[in-house]
């Protein structure tokens, strides 16, 4: 990051974003500069992404799922998101292709990174997106997903999986492929929502 105190961004990282996202030299060159000036240290922190998502769901607790999406886009596991980790967050959220957006997911699930998912990383991830689902919306939900136990274990059984197995990337990406009622069960909708309030800022 030595350029980001300068405030201009590395030819590398510039370069890098252009091939692996769809944005064009401008458009990356004046989100840095919004970047910046929303982020001076040219980071974000955890507290501050948790802050994102608590000004969006003022009547729910998001801390748990900001939380673990903050780390599933913390590539370098130093507890800050630099201007190309935050560019490809946006993009995978917004643009990218399924493959790509499924092996975020999977590592969004794979919570303690050894690269399976177990039964109870499915819960943690299901219960925090439970925490921010409004509990009038948690009542209309069919008795086999109205709690987090139960959604775990219907996702589980999709997988044809016994308590103690463990879910591999390719796996969970041919599953979630081919049976669109386990995408529905583990996805939350709402990164389009941060994504278009991200965006506003800039
Ligand atoms: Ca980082
Ligand atoms: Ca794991």
């Amino acid at each position: 990051m030595g350029n980001s105190k300068s405030g201009a961004l590395s030819k590398e990282i510039l370069e890098d974003l252009k091939l692996n996202t769809k944005y064009s030299e401008s458009e990356l060159v004046t989100w840095y500069q919004t970047f910046l000036k929303e982020c001076p240290s040219g980071r974000i922190t955890k507290e501050q992404f948790e802050g994102i998502y608590a000004s969006f769901f003022p009547d729910a607790d998001s801390t748990d799922y900001a939380r673990h999406v903050f780390r599933s886009f913390d590539t370098n596991a130093d507890g800050t998101l630099d201007f190309k980790e935050y560019i490809v967050a946006l993009h995978l959220t917004s643009s990218g292709k399924t493959t790509r957006k499924l092996e975020w997911a999977f590592s969004l699930y794979d919570v303690d990174g050894n690269g399976t998912i177990s039964k109870n990383e499915i819960q943690d991830i299901v219960t925090a997106i439970f925490n921010m689902t409004p509990s009038e919306d948690q009542k209309h939900l069919p008795d086999d997903e109205s709690t987090p136990e139960k959604r775990t274990n219907k996702i589980w059984n999709y997988f044809g999986k016994d308590e103690s197995d463990k879910i591999k990337e390719g796996e969970f990406i041919q599953g979630v492929m081919d049976n669109v009622d386990i995408l529905r069960l583990m996805q939350y909708d709402e990164p389009q929502k941060i994504r278009d309030k991200l965006k506003e800022k800039k």
